[in-house]
């Protein structure tokens, strides 16, 4: 199994540590959407990342799709817990990682891709507030400091989620104010399944 893109982005980042987390070996091929983009195109002519080769030569995308069929080769392992009112408290923390992920990302672009002309202001402001939105809440998801943690469906994509925020968008989202988001990062940053899949490649401890 292949996967592709960098770990610079929240949702590759997120399906690498899942993978590894789950035990499923796979090898990771570093292509940008941007930098290398041609030889993205080669691999997924839709260039999204992540993108995963499975062994069989299917190319799949959208690292939550990619995720659903990791649980189903990992079986019995799982990072969503199988009780229905536990799992539902699970996904809604991952539907807001996610939700920040994309805001993050959007912010990112319009400030990035776009020329400064061409940026809209209260495009931004509105991506902003849903931003701080799903962070204030998926804090108060959290479980209390203190807690033991563990790696599983949340807690990944929240880690991954909030380390993009802050190397991206520096100021934007307080860790004062984010004490649970802040303190689960810095656990698994040190985690094993993190340092094999470092956001800034030039890290990495594998
Ligand atoms: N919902 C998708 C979002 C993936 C996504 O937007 N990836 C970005 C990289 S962080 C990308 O492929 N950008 C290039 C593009 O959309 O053209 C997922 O969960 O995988």
């Amino acid at each position: 199994m292949q996967l592709i893109g960098m770990l610079d982005s929240p949702y590759v980042r997120r399906v690498a540590v899942s993978l590894r987390v789950l035990g499923l070996p796979f090898t990771h091929r570093c292509v940008s959407v941007f930098r290398t983009y041609e030889q993205f195109k080669a691999i997924n002519p839709v260039v999204k990342a992540p993108t995963l080769v499975c062994n069989d030569g299917t190319v799949l995308m959208d690292s939550t799709l990619i995720l659903d069929y990791a649980e189903a080769l990992a079986r019995p392992r799982s990072l969503l817990p199988e009780n229905v009112r536990e799992r539902a408290a699970a996904l809604r923390s991952v539907g807001l990682a996610l939700a920040a992920c994309e805001k993050s990302v959007q912010i990112v672009y319009e400030r990035n891709l776009r020329p400064p002309e061409k940026q809209h202001e209260p495009w931004v402001s509105r991506v902003t507030e849903q931003l701080l939105a799903a962070y204030r809440a998926l804090e108060t998801e959290l479980a209390v400091p203190g807690a033991s943690l563990e790696l599983n469906a949340a807690t990944i994509a929240a880690a991954t989620t909030w380390r993009f925020t802050q190397e991206k968008l520096p100021g934007t989202v307080g860790a004062h104010q984010h004490p649970r988001l802040h303190s689960l990062s810095q656990w698994a940053e040190a985690q094993p399944a993190f340092l094999a899949s470092p956001y800034d490649e030039t890290t990495l401890h594998v």
